[in-house]
């Protein structure tokens, strides 16, 4: 029987799944399928999609789906957390089961827990998504709701980040107040076929073109992201969307941008250094070191930065 990582690139499903699976629990397999595997990626869009509870994101992701799959590539999906208790959306697998889907070997759809994530969902997500581009997927969709800080920056370690807006949700547009626009690249006014679709696009246009941050110096120039209008439940105006991630993509490219990329990859360093340096303080011979350090500081005899500099002195390499 050959390795996970091998069977995955292969094209063995179940393979992959359990791999996802140990990726997510940061078992020491998966360390050694990521060691396999991890040259094979880079090569994907990953596209994330966000924005507040009910606006239609899932939805959207499986017309995405439909729309990637007519072009001839394959595609998968990072979904977390897929449904809120709030708006009782569908999960996003049974909505692409529906449109036949299943059986598709190019289209694979994970879902993720957003709880529980030593090291950050933002770096477990990406490295899902590392795996899912070593094995071929040509595009990566992520998807969360953009709710929490950590949600949100899921979709914006994404390549291409969609921020999905609906209107009739009050006057107001949610994604403002969720400070969504500034990680978007892409702003879709979804529900087209609703009323208030065209004023509600209107209203980001003009706020957008004003400029979401004020430009800063020595700081790259604020993104003025496209508005795009879609009915996700009728595919309208969703060739359109994927077009533009693929533009964007494209401008990124051609500009030598590698701030997402580097972004990404400092995201998954640090969750792999805290991953590294917990199990090593977890060490039965550091652990009263430790031990006396949280006491220490909790009776404030040591402040917290000297007490780390004294167990950091402690770790010799090994
Ligand atoms: N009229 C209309 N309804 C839509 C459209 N897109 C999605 N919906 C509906 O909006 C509801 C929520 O859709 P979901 O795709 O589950 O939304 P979501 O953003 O993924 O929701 P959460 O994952 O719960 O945050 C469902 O009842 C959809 O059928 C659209 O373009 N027009
Ligand atoms: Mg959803």
């Amino acid at each position: 029987m050959s390795d996970p990582a091998t069977a995955a690139r292969a094209g063995d499903r179940r393979a992959l799944a359990r791999l996802l699976t140990a990726v997510e629990n940061r078992t020491p397999a998966a360390e050694a399928a990521l060691r396999v595997l991890y040259p094979y990626a880079g090569r994907a869009h990953l596209v994330g999609i966000t924005g507040a509870p009910g606006t239609g994101k899932s939805t959207l992701v499986a017309a995405l789906i439909e729309e990637v799959r007519r072009g001839g590539r394959s595609v998968a999906v990072v979904a977390v957390d897929p449904t809120s208790p709030i708006t009782g959306g569908a999960i996003l697998g049974d909505r692409v089961r529906m449109q036949a889907r299943a059986t598709d070997p190019d289209v694979f759809i994970r879902s993720m827990a957003s709880r529980g994530h030593a090291g950050g969902l933002a770096a477990a997500s990406v490295t899902a998504a590392a795996v899912l581009d070593a094995v071929g997927f040509e595009v990566v969709f992520l998807e969360t709701v953009g709710t929490g800080q950590s949600e949100v920056e899921v979709a914006a370690a994404a390549d291409t980040t969609v921020v999905v807006e609906a209107p009739e949700m009050g006057d107001e547009i949610q994604a403002i107040k969720a400070g969504l626009l500034e990680v978007a690249d892409l702003v879709v006014v979804n529900k087209g076929d609703r009323p208030g679709a065209q004023r509600a696009a209107a209203q980001l246009r003009a706020m957008l073109s004003a400029g979401v941050a004020p430009a800063r110096p020595g700081r790259p120039a604020p993104k003025r992201p496209e508005v795009l209008i879609t009915t996700a439940t009728t595919g309208e105006g969703v060739a359109e969307l994927l077009a533009a991630t693929e533009r964007h993509r494209a401008r990124q490219l051609a500009d030598g941008d590698d701030r997402t990329r580097l972004a990404r990859a400092e995201a998954e360093l640090m969750a792999a250094l805290e991953h590294r340096l917990r199990a090593r303080l977890r060490d039965p011979r550091r652990l009263a070191a430790g031990e006396a350090a949280l006491r220490a500081i909790a009776d404030h005899v040591l402040d917290p930065y000297t007490a780390a500099d004294r167990l950091l002195a402690t770790l010799a390499p090994e």
